[in-house]
């Protein structure tokens, strides 16, 4: 006996820690009630579902154990026989339906508020990669990756993992409180999806379709989801994180986006030196290239080709932007002609053909990059 109800005790523990940490912690049994309209529809449905459930299971188990113990063989209980109740069957078809019905009203409310995308004060597309996601704003003409950031030594255990392992990116998606944003979500390469679960978001991001969701909170913070399709080797390094400012810092946020566009169209045209290029390459490779090329350029034999002396890294610079521009078609080499700035790109390129053994001792300018692109 003492043993059941050690047995008892440990369950009720861990339900009742599992419960208590529901709102902030890791590990928690129920769903999160998040910050929007939607997920708090979203959030009440599933509740009272679970409690309706919880009253049936409560009711029919109890009057079947009632039944089992109250009239048992041992005190001479004798089974009833008797066919064709009546009242028993309209009761017993009139009550399920007055239940369903009960459930389908709140879940259809709420089904409507999830697709009602109509009218939103600002649009962002939204498009996934292999292996990051891209916002754009429409109509503002603001476009950007965000790209995991924890570090490939943080990934491969050579230095403790960080705070945010695997849940920060390079830049967050930012929107502002009280309005609505809708997000249109599409697909660059394989299917995604996009799922932020204190939004109640969750579309999956699909090649030539668009599929649209809403967000609208009160609550500024930072809300961190992740791609919910598997989409190859590092699906599970695409997380999502959207950063909700008041609306005042938004807008301030968004004019020195659109600053530093225009501080970055005013450096496209000046020469770089080998320095400024190694530096703003090496950062590049980091985050877009090191995934599968690997931190020293070695590759994954078979999967991701060595750059240590490949005869494009080490040979003619045009060939080497072109594979940048216009990737390599059926393979995971993707075009970075809308992922990465001429800049970026013309970096990289010097920092491979100048890196790991490779001694190219050219340069690559922006210029070269932008002329390349302009001559196709
Ligand atoms: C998603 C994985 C992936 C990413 C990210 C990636 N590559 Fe590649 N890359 C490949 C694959 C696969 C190939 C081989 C393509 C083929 O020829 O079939 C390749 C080929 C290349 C080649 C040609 C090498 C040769 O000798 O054939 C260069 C150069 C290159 N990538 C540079 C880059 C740079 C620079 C970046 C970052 C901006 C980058 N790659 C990001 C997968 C990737
Ligand atoms: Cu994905």
């Amino acid at each position: 006996m003492s043993r059941l109800f050690k047995i008892i005790a440990a369950i009720y523990t861990f339900l009742a820690t599992s419960f208590a940490s529901a709102e902030s912690g890791f590990w928690s049994l129920n769903m999160p009630r998040g910050v929007t309209e939607v997920s708090n529809a979203v959030y009440d449905v599933h509740m009272l579902m679970m409690y309706i459930c919880i009253a049936i299971g409560v009711v029919v188990f109890g009057f079947m154990f009632y039944v089992m113990f109250a009239h048992r063989k041992s005190r001479g209980a004798k089974a009833a026989n008797f066919h064709e109740n009546f009242t028993v069957e309209v009761i017993w078809t009139i009550v399920p339906a007055i239940i369903l019905l009960g459930m389908a009203f709140p879940a259809t409310t709420s089904l409507l508020k999830v697709y009602d995308t109509d009218n939103p004060d600002i649009d962002i597309k939204v498009t996934g990669y292999q292996w990051k996601w891209q916002y754009e704003y429409l109509g503002e003409d603001i476009k950007f990756m965000s790209e995991l950031r924890t570090s490939q030594d943080e990934q491969y255990g050579r230095v403790p993992k960080g705070e945010h392992y695997l849940r920060e990116v390079t830049q967050p998606l930012v929107i502002p409180t009280n309005k609505k944003v809708r997000f249109l979500i599409t697909g660059n390469d394989v299917i995604h999806s996009w799922w932020v679960p204190d939004f109640a978001v969750k579309k999956d991001a699909i090649p030539g379709l668009f599929t649209s969701a809403w967000a609208k909170t009160d609550q500024p913070g930072v809300y961190v989801g992740a791609c919910t399709e598997l989409c190859g080797k590092d699906h599970s390094r695409m997380p999502v994180v959207v950063e909700v400012k008041e609306e005042a810092d938004y807008y301030e946020w968004l004019a020195g986006k659109k600053a530093e566009a225009a501080l970055y169209a005013s450096t496209i045209g000046k020469d770089w030196s080998n320095d400024e290029l190694m530096q703003k390459g090496k950062e590049v490779y980091g985050i877009s290239c090191a995934g599968c090329h690997q931190a020293q350029g070695e590759g994954i034999a078979g999967i991701f080709p060595s750059l240590v002396g490949s005869s494009i890294v080490t040979g003619p610079i045009e060939d080497h932007i072109g594979i940048l521009i216009n990737g390599v078609a059926g393979s995971a080499m993707q075009s970075f002609a809308d992922q990465l700035s001429e800049v970026d790109i013309a970096a990289v390129i010097h920092y491979k053909r100048n890196s790991w053994g490779n001694d190219m001792n050219d340069i690559v300018q922006p210029l070269d990059v932008l002329n390349y692109k302009q001559s196709r």
